[in-house]
C-alpha cells in the first residue's frame, strides 16, 4: 500500500473557490476521477485523481480557496509509495504520459494548429479557424455549433464549445468577420487542428484583429510541460482544458453550471435552465438535476394534462368508509386489463347496434338438438355466428384487415381466423379459432366446446390465442341486451352478442313473436367508417335472418 498526495494542478495563477467535494473519505475512486470542483470568476473545472485507490484524507473543504500546489487529499493506492506527483500530472487532463516533453510538444503546436490559416483563395481574407490547442491529444466531443453561415461574428464571440468528461469549453472568433462555411458538425469528435470553420475576416487586410486573440490559445506558456493560459488575461476564452469556461450552452447559457453537470443534463437531455440550482451562488449540482428527474417522473400522477395527457385517478383510503379486503390480481387480470387500456386509448371505436331475428335459426338449431346429441357435441348460437362473421368479413374485407407502418398501411389477410372471448374463473381470454371460412357448423360446434373447456382448464397455448381477424365476445349465455365491446387491436372489428329474446316484431301488419337477437358491432374508426361498419352488420343480420345464406 502506499500514500500520494493529490495538489492542485497548475491553474493559471489565480485562486479558485472549492464549490464541490465529488468524493468522500473511504471512497474508492478510479484513476482521473474527478475529486473536487473549483471555480474562479472565469471556470470551472474539476480537479481529477492522479491515482486510483481510496481516498484516506480528503484536506479541503467548500468555499476554501485553493491556488495552484494546494493539497486536495490523499490517495491510499495499491503500488508503491510515491513523491506527490508534480502539477503537470495532477493537471485535469494529465496522464503521466502527458508530462514532460510530449506535453510540451502539444504547446509548441499550439500557437500553429490554433491559429487562423488563410485560405488559399482569391482575396486570401477567408480564413481557416482550426480546433486551438485543447491541452490533450485525445479527442472531444464538439457539444454545440454557436454560429450558422453568414453570420457576423466579433473578436471573442464563441464559434462552439467542446466538452471533454472534465471540462467544457468555448472557442472564441479569433477575429471579426463572417461565417464562410462550417466543417465541424454537433455530436462529432474532433481534435487540436481540426478544421472548424472558415470566416471570412473584417479587416480590410484580411489579417486576424490580433495575434493573440486569433491563435486562441497561443498564450499557452510550457509550465511543467503542460499548456496553459493566464486567465488574468481578458481575452481568451477558450484555454487548455484544465481552465475550461462554464459552457455557453445557448438554451443554458445563463446557467451556471460544472461540466460534469452539463454532460449528465445533456445525456438525460434535462433542459438546464429549467433547473434551480442549490449550489453556492445558485450553481447547479448533480442532486438538482435528481430531483429535477424525481419531480418530472412523479408529475403525471399529480397533474393533470400532463405526460400523456390523461389524469390518473387519486388513491382512495376505501377503509375510511367502512370494512375492506383486498385481494392480489392475477398475471392474467393485470394483462387483460393492460391491453384493454392499450385498445381503449388507442383505438377511435365506435359501435352500432342491430337485432337479428334468428327465429328460424333457433327452429334449426333446437331441431339439430338430439343430433348434436349423438354427435357428442352441443350446437349453441356460437358456431353460427362464426360461420355468418366469417361470410360477412369475406364480403367487408375491411374488417379483415390491420393497420400498419404507423397507419401509412393497411395489410389485408387472406386467411378467416377468429377470436372467441371465453369467460373462465381466472378472467377473461381469447383462443383464436382458425380458418373459420373453411369449417362445417358441426366441426365448429365441436371446435368451440373444444376451446371453451382448453380455456378453462388453462390449457390453452400462447398460440391458440394468436392470429386473430375479428372477435365475437358473446354473453348470450349470461344475460344482457347491449354492450360495447373493445376493439381487439390490432384487429379492427369486434361483434358483441348478447342475449336473445322474444320480442314483438311489426311485420307489416302485425306484430308478431319473433327470437331477437341484439348484436353490436365495435370498430376503429381509424379503418371503418359508418358506411362500412352499417355493411357489415345488415349482411350479418340478413345471414343470421336466414342462415341458407351462408351457404351462399
Ligand atoms: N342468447 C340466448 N341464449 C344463448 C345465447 C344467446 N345469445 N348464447 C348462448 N346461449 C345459450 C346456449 O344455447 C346455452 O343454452 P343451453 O345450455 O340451453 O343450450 C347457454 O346459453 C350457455 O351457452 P354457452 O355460453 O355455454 O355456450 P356458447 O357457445 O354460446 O358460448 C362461450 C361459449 C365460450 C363464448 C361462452 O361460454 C363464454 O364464455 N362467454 C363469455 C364471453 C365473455 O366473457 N365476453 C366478454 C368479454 S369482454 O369482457
Amino acid at each position: 500500500m502506499a500514500k500520494q498526495q493529490v495538489t492542485v494542478p497548475d491553474i493559471g495563477g489565480a485562486e479558485a473557490e472549492v464549490i464541490e467535494l465529488l468524493v468522500a473519505v473511504g471512497d474508492e475512486i478510479e484513476l482521473e476521477q474527478g475529486l473536487i470542483v473549483l471555480e474562479s470568476d472565469k471556470a470551472s473545472m474539476e480537479i481529477p485523481s492522479s491515482a486510483a485507490g481510496v481516498v484516506v484524507e480528503l484536506l479541503v473543504t467548500e468555499g476554501q480557496q485553493l491556488a495552484e500546489g494546494a493539497p486536495v487529499a490523499v490517495i491510499e493506492t495499491a503500488g508503491e509509495e510515491t513523491a506527490a506527483p508534480d502539477d503537470a500530472t495532477a493537471a485535469g487532463d494529465a496522464t503521466p504520459s502527458d508530462a514532460g516533453g510530449a506535453t510540451a510538444a502539444q504547446a509548441e503546436q499550439t500557437s500553429v494548429a490554433a491559429a487562423p490559416e488563410a485560405a488559399a483563395q482569391e482575396g486570401g481574407s477567408v480564413q481557416r479557424v482550426p480546433v486551438p490547442d485543447i491541452g490533450t491529444d485525445e479527442a472531444v466531443e464538439l457539444i454545440e455549433v454557436c454560429v450558422s453561415v453568414g453570420d457576423s461574428v466579433a473578436e471573442g464571440d464563441s464559434l462552439v464549445v467542446l466538452e471533454s468528461d472534465k471540462a467544457s469549453m468555448e472557442v472564441p472568433s479569433p477575429f471579426a468577420g463572417t461565417i464562410v462555411s462550417i466543417s465541424a458538425a454537433e455530436g462529432s469528435s474532433v481534435r487540436q487542428g481540426d478544421l472548424l470553420l472558415e470566416m471570412e475576416s473584417a479587416n480590410a487586410a484580411g489579417a486576424p484583429a490580433s495575434d493573440s486573440a486569433a491563435t486562441v490559445a497561443t498564450e499557452a506558456t510550457k509550465e511543467g510541460g503542460k499548456a496553459v493560459s493566464s486567465p488574468a488575461e481578458p481575452e481568451p476564452k477558450a484555454q487548455a482544458m484544465p481552465q475550461p469556461e462554464v459552457a455557453a450552452d445557448t438554451d443554458a447559457g445563463s446557467v451556471y453550471a460544472g461540466p460534469a453537470v452539463r454532460k449528465l443534463a445533456r445525456e438525460f437531455g434535462i433542459p438546464l435552465v429549467e433547473v434551480s440550482g442549490s449550489g453556492p451562488r445558485g450553481r447547479v449540482v448533480k442532486e438538482d438535476l435528481h430531483g429535477f428527474v424525481q419531480r418530472r417522473l412523479s408529475q403525471p400522477a399529480a397533474a393533470a394534462g400532463s405526460g400523456s395527457g390523461i389524469p390518473t385517478l387519486p388513491e382512495v383510503d376505501f377503509a375510511a368508509f367502512g370494512e375492506v379486503e383486498t385481494t392480489q390480481r392475477s398475471k392474467l387480470d393485470k394483462l387483460t386489463a393492460s391491453n384493454m387500456q392499450r385498445s381503449w386509448l388507442n383505438v377511435p371505436h365506435v359501435t352500432q347496434f342491430d337485432d337479428a331475428d334468428i327465429t328460424e335459426l333457433e327452429a334449426f338449431r333446437a331441431s339439430m338438438k338430439d343430433e348434436a346429441q349423438k354427435r357428442g357435441t352441443k350446437l349453441t348460437p356460437m358456431p353460427f355466428l362464426l360461420k355468418a362473421c366469417a361470410v360477412a368479413l369475406r364480403d367487408n374485407p375491411k374488417f379483415c384487415s390491420s393497420l400498419a407502418d404507423g397507419g401509412e398501411s393497411l395489410v389485408y389477410k387472406h386467411y378467416v381466423h377468429i377470436g372467441m372471448a371465453v369467460d373462465t374463473p381466472a378472467g377473461l381470454m381469447v383462443p383464436v379459432i382458425r380458418d373459420v371460412d373453411k369449417k362445417t357448423i358441426w366441426e365448429l360446434a365441436e371446435e368451440v366446446l373444444e376451446v371453451a373447456t382448453r380455456a378453462r382448464e388453462r390449457k390453452l397455448m400462447p398460440g391458440d390465442m394468436q392470429g386473430g381477424c375479428f372477435t365475437i365476445s358473446s354473453l348470450g349465455g349470461i344475460g344482457g341486451n347491449g354492450f360495447t365491446p373493445i376493439v381487439n387491436a390490432p384487429e379492427v372489428g369486434i361483434l358483441g352478442v348478447s342475449r336473445a329474446a322474444m320480442k314483438p316484431v311489426w311485420d307489416g301488419q302485425a306484430f308478431v313473436p319473433r327470437k331477437m337477437l341484439p348484436l353490436s358491432l365495435s370498430y376503429d374508426h381509424r379503418v371503418i367508417n359508418g358506411g362500412d361498419g352499417g355493411r357489415f352488420l345488415s349482411g350479418l343480420v340478413a345471414l343470421l335472418g336466414d342462415i341458407r345464406r351462408l351457404l351462399m
